[in-house]
């Protein structure tokens, strides 16, 4: 039988387990990429698990989250991982130089290869025919350190393209048009290939948005083949040399096919409060705009940026209305300013941001209350733009520019038709601002500074076979991380001090939470389907382990938060019956039992004090993660196999 793409590279990448759907496989990682919210924590754990180098091909510390330096928190952050990285082997990207995904798209990704990022987009390099996938930070520690990464083995889907897209119709609308198909939920455990005629309509950055929003399907990632549109692109980076071909077999087998004739595309919007609540933008035109920005790791190329350029050449932005541009890379801001085009901008009355992830994280530009605001990023969840009652709608780049114009929602393709932007045969490139780490024989000198933000990690309780704790939260649907542990820039700069992050958990669903918790001195939350989808901050298991949750009860988990449970010690139950939700309140007491074997069989009994009801709960694990609970988190977990 023949393979998909990502059966080939898993196949050559394989070092544990039996690949086929309900299995966990490792798989052996040749790069790692981490940003800086979640790399200090990352770079703890390396230290902790007592390697002194890396061992991947190549690794690599970007500095992109926490730039705005409010208080000296994130620049002592970034100090820390600068000579970290610079004592245990890795490359550090420093602020300004652009975007994780889009460096790394630009100058690190290679087909065939295997990269895991502290990051839930690190899938963006799928668009270049890399097997890259989100992690947690610790599970990224691990891959450092030459340790596999494990991931149950996914399904896959291919998502056939035909046709060729229509002037003012792009990328964006490709993957919402898949969301709209999927949903929030519909890629968890799978693998999302895209192949058919239309692939090769698409540039490398036209794939890299596609395949960055793969990660609000939830999928594990999503690929593109690597083709003669690859080679051009890495050959226009300079790096011709890192091309190899790559498809799927034509007999390939896939679980699911999803067939889209990208002619018949229109612009497309995710409305408040998610990614898959797509609808025609031209449905949305009565909507009036308070603001708009554009960038992100989604859609800040040199090409996106360049048709909203077009659109906005000899124009003026709505008076109503905030234009907020961050572009993806310093490669990207230096090429705009070189022909002209950042003029362009700013003549149109546009504010540029540095190049970084910017208000995408709620990093200041947040809108006025209950104000509407276009974004070309990826995710639109409820309070994560700071701004509570905003409503974030997301869009294409062209759609964007062309509603800064009118002040209302607009489909781009009432403008008329503007000349296509063409891929450059060759990017400036300039790596000064990527400094390489020192040498095998100069590393040992090399002092890493530390801040006093830097505060102890939470140590995970030992497993014991019963345990009887209150439920102290139940939620719905659905919930993010960014509801679990919301950013931002009053907390973001935080990520590395547990015990003041604590107290914004759970904010916006309910403010007593981290309270509640602390005077309980352990206990459980309830969750429902999908529970932790969004982003990979291990900080949304991390700060509940902190604050006593010894098991999260959900009606299902989104992939990466499922895995952070663990690595954090925390047990992640499913009710067996989804129905059961319903006979547990905020406040009854629980009796969990025979959790000693349920962490190996997979079952677990729930008895509801209060009510006096017993059911079932699944501990769909792997026998590693039950290792892993057992020994206290991975972090332990490692330590005691590295003896
Ligand atoms: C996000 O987009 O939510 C983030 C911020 O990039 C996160 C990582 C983080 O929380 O630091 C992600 O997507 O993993
Ligand atoms: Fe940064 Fe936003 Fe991309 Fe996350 S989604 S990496 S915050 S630009």
């Amino acid at each position: 039988m023949g393979q998909t793409i990502a059966q080939k590279i898993i196949a050559a990448h394989l070092v544990d387990g039996t690949p086929q759907p309900g299995c966990e496989v490792g798989l052996r990682i040749d790069q790692t990429l981490t940003q800086d919210a979640t790399g200090t924590m990352a770079y703890l754990e390396f230290e902790a698990m007592g390697i002194p180098r890396v061992r991947t091909e190549l690794s690599v510390a970007y500095i992109d989250h926490n730039t705005l330096q409010n208080g000296f928190m994130n620049a002592d952050d970034h100090r820390f991982i600068r000579t970290v990285a610079k004592k245990i082997g890795v490359r550090y990207s420093r602020p300004g130089n652009g975007i994780c995904h889009q460096v790394h798209l630009e100058r690190f990704a290679r087909p065939g290869k295997t990269l895991i990022g502290s990051d839930s987009h690190t899938p963006t390099a799928g668009g270049i025919g890399c097997l890259a996938i989100g992690a947690g930070g610790l599970d990224v520690a691990v891959a450092m350190g030459g340790g596999a990464y494990y991931i149950p083995y996914p399904k896959s889907v291919l998502v056939r393209l035909s046709g060729a897209l229509r002037p003012m119709v792009s990328a964006k609308d490709i993957i919402l048009e898949v969301l709209r198909i999927l949903s929030v939920k519909g890629g968890v455990g799978k693998i999302v290939e895209y192949g058919g005629e239309g692939v090769k309509t698409l540039t490398v950055p036209q794939r890299a948005t596609i395949t960055n929003m793969g990660a609000e399907l939830g999928a594990t990632t999503s690929i593109f083949p690597s083709d003669e549109v690859t080679r051009a692109f890495l050959k226009a980076q300079g790096r011709e040399e890192d091309y190899i071909p790559l498809c799927a077999d034509a007999d390939a087998v896939y679980d699911e096919v999803i067939d889209i004739d990208l002619s018949a595309l229109a612009p497309l919007a995710a409305c408040p409060h998610s990614p898959d609540n797509v609808r025609t933008v031209r449905s949305l035109s009565m909507t009036k705009v308070d603001q708009v920005c554009i960038g992100s790791c989604t859609n800040s190329s040199y090409t996106d940026l360049m048709a909203v350029a077009a659109i906005l050449k000899d124009k003026t932005v709505c008076p109503d209305v905030s234009l907020v541009i961050a572009p993806g890379s310093r490669q990207v801001l230096s090429m705009l300013s070189a022909n002209g085009a950042l003029t362009t901008l700013l003549n149109a009355g546009a504010r540029i941001l540095e190049s970084a992830c910017g208000p995408c994280i709620g990093m200041g530009q947040s809108p006025n209350s209950a104000g509407v605001s276009l974004r070309t990023f990826n995710r639109n969840f409820e309070g994560r733009s700071g701004t509570r009652d905003a409503g974030v709608y997301l869009v294409s780049p062209e759609t964007a520019a062309a509603s800064c114009l009118t002040g209302f929602i607009t489909d781009p393709t009432t403008l008329g038709t503007f000349e296509p932007v063409p891929m450059p045969e060759a990017f400036p490139i300039n790596d000064n601002m990527i400094d390489l780490p020192a040498s095998a024989d100069e590393y040992e000198s090399v002092e890493v500074l530390r801040g006093p933000n830097i505060k102890p990690l939470p140590q995970a309780q030992p497993l014991t076979d019963t345990m009887t704790l209150p439920c102290l939260l139940k939620v719905g649907d659905n919930i993010t991380t960014d509801h679990i542990m919301p950013a931002g820039s009053k907390i973001l700069p935080y990520r590395s001090n547990i015990p003041h992050l604590s107290q914004f958990c759970f904010e916006v669903c309910d403010p007593d939470f981290p309270a509640r918790a602390k005077a309980a001195d352990g206990g459980f939350i309830v969750g429902g389907a999908n529970y932790g989808q969004g982003s990979s901050r291990e900080h949304a298991a991390l700060v509940p382990l902190y604050l006593g949750i010894r098991a999260v009860i959900a009606v299902s988990f989104a992939r990466i938060h499922k895995a952070n449970l663990v690595n954090a010690g925390i047990l992640p139950l499913e009710f067996e019956d989804p129905a059961d939700y319903e006979a547990v309140s905020l406040g009854d007491t629980l009796v969990l039992c025979g959790i000693d074997e349920g962490v190996q069989n997979g079952r677990v009994t729930l008895t509801n004090q209060t009510t006096g009801r017993t059911f079932c709960l699944r501990c769909d694990i792997s026998s590693r993660q039950a290792d892993i609970i057992r020994a206290g988190g991975l972090l332990n977990y490692t330590r005691e196999k590295n003896r």
